[in-house]
């Protein structure tokens, strides 16, 4: 199962690397692609889970998530 979260606010490979370590801390998540230039993360699950925590932990780390769809 994967997930295209497109994210807000992102500038630089910091910012990028802030995501990542955000979305592989997330329980269930096994890989994570996250995108400066399209601003967007591809993350793969194990298995379904509420997408609502991987809002949650871009959120904590300080980014907002205009949009998120299976894919
Ligand atoms: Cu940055």
């Amino acid at each position: 199962m994967k997930v295209q979260i497109s994210i807000e606010g992102m500038t630089c490979g910091h910012c990028v690397m802030r995501v990542e370590k955000a979305l592989k801390a997330v329980n269930g998540v096994s890989k994570v692609d996250v995108s400066l230039e399209n601003k967007n993360a591809i993350v793969e699950l194990f298995g379904s889970m509420d997408e609502k925590v991987l809002k949650e932990a871009v959120e904590d780390a300080g980014y907002d998530v205009a949009e998120m769809k299976s894919i």
